[in-house]
């Protein structure tokens, strides 16, 4: 039988490894080429560098940033998924946890970067798919090719105005309650330190070819509830995750469980911490929005400069994600950008926030039994 939950691990750097951090530059759109807007980014993926090009009283000041990687404009799905994810996948079918974020303003990439666009062309993923698709296909791609009995189990949530919702869940899970698109879940304490979504579907998924269906049902019921809700997607918070168990057996014959999970996270609109606050009229709503992002941002500050009390609590996402930020998760940010010079504050902004971020240290942990 295969074991349920994380499993006591052992340590494997004691000193702690730090979040990989990766900036992505989406190309100017139509619009901005027709309009002939400046372009003000220039990525020299070689070097990692992402440099910023301001004119300040005539005077050229560049703002340069180094990063873990950088893709630039004309990087495409299929080159940031294999530098960047596919190593990752390997680590959580080692039995490691691992999370990617998806951070940035609003029209930047972070949906095209986690899930991509496009339909299905005859069985096959579009060249535009994202690292959603692709990691579940490699997943399947390399266990198929293994002969070990394995389990793969998937959620997606999504996370608006600090309520959570099933993105998976069917309607005999919510023909009972008034609002049919939307049943708030709630994030019970585990009490070994962890979190859990109570009521959260598991979908037990077993070939890459039933997940499309699954993502269709999850985008479609996403579609549902913003048209009934009149919910902004740029302040929502999405997560994907995949729960993989593997059973194999030692040397000696003796049966070992191996456990990973990958979480894919698609953050609310990064503009949203420093606007949306000062809406009149629904203040409140706009408070509880910024509330994820917010202390986000402020778990990273303290982890940063070491501050003794980490502000983890005071938000969902911080506690669904605690392990992901000094925890023994590996964890992977992806800050997206726009080239335009009509968005240089907010690209500073999320640039430095990136940067910033680079000095969270983890403690990753394989689970085995
Ligand atoms: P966000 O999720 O950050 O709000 P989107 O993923 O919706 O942004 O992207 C905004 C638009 O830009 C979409 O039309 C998307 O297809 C396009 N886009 C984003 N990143 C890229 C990229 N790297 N290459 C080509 N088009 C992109
Ligand atoms: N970004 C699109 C979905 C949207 O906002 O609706 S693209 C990928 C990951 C998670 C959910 C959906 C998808 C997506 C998709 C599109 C249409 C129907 C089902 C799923 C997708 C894109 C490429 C390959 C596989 C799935």
């Amino acid at each position: 039988r295969l074991a349920e939950g994380n499993m006591s691990g052992r340590h494997d750097k004691d000193k702690g490894v730090n979040v990989q951090v990766i900036v992505r530059c989406r190309p100017l759109s139509e619009d901005e080429m027709r309009s002939n807007t400046p372009a003000v980014i220039s990525c020299n993926e070689g070097r990692r560098e992402i440099s910023a090009m301001q004119n300040i009283a005539n005077k050229q000041i560049d703002k340069t940033f180094v990063f873990d990687k950088v893709y630039g404009p004309t990087s495409k799905q299929k080159d940031l998924y294999d530098s960047a994810i596919c190593p990752i996948v390997f680590e959580v079918l080692e039995g490691y946890n691992c999370t990617v974020f998806a951070y940035g303003q609003t029209g930047t990439g972070k949906t095209y970067t986690m899930e991509g666009g496009g339909r299905k062309k005859n069985g096959e993923f579009p060249s535009d798919a994202g690292v959603i698709p692709r990691a579940i296909k490699q997943i399947f791609d390399i266990l198929e090719a293994q002969s070990a009995e394995y389990s793969v189990k998937v959620t997606f949530l999504e996370l608006y105005n600090e309520e959570i919702s099933d993105l998976l869940a069917t309607e005999e899970c919510t023909k009972f309650t008034d609002d049919k698109s939307k049943k708030p879940l709630a994030l019970m304490e585990d009490g070994k330190g962890g979190v859990f979504v109570r009521g959260l579907e598991e979908e037990l998924v077993s070939s890459a070819n039933e997940i499309y269906n699954i993502l269709e049902k999850g985008s479609a019921k996403r579609r549902t509830a913003e048209t009934l809700l009149n919910k902004q997607s740029s302040r929502s918070h999405s997560i994907f995750s995949i729960t993989i168990h593997i059973k194999e057996y030692t040397p000696e014959g003796e049966e070992m469980i191996k456990c990973g999970k990958l979480n894919l996270v698609d953050l609310a609109g990064s503009e949203n911490i420093s606007r949306s606050g000062a809406r009149e009229g629904r203040a409140r709503e706009a408070g509880e929005i910024n509330k994820s992002l917010l202390t986000l941002g402020r778990v990273i500050n303290a982890l940063v400069e070491h501050s003794g009390h980490i502000p983890y609590r005071e938000s969902k996402i911080t506690r669904l994600l605690r392990d992901s930020l000094g925890g023994k998760t590996k964890t992977c940010i992806i800050a997206t950008i726009s080239p335009s010079i009509h968005s240089m504050e907010e690209t500073l902004s999320t640039l430095d926030y990136a940067h910033r971020a680079k000095n969270i240290k983890n403690k990753p942990e394989i689970n085995q039994k």
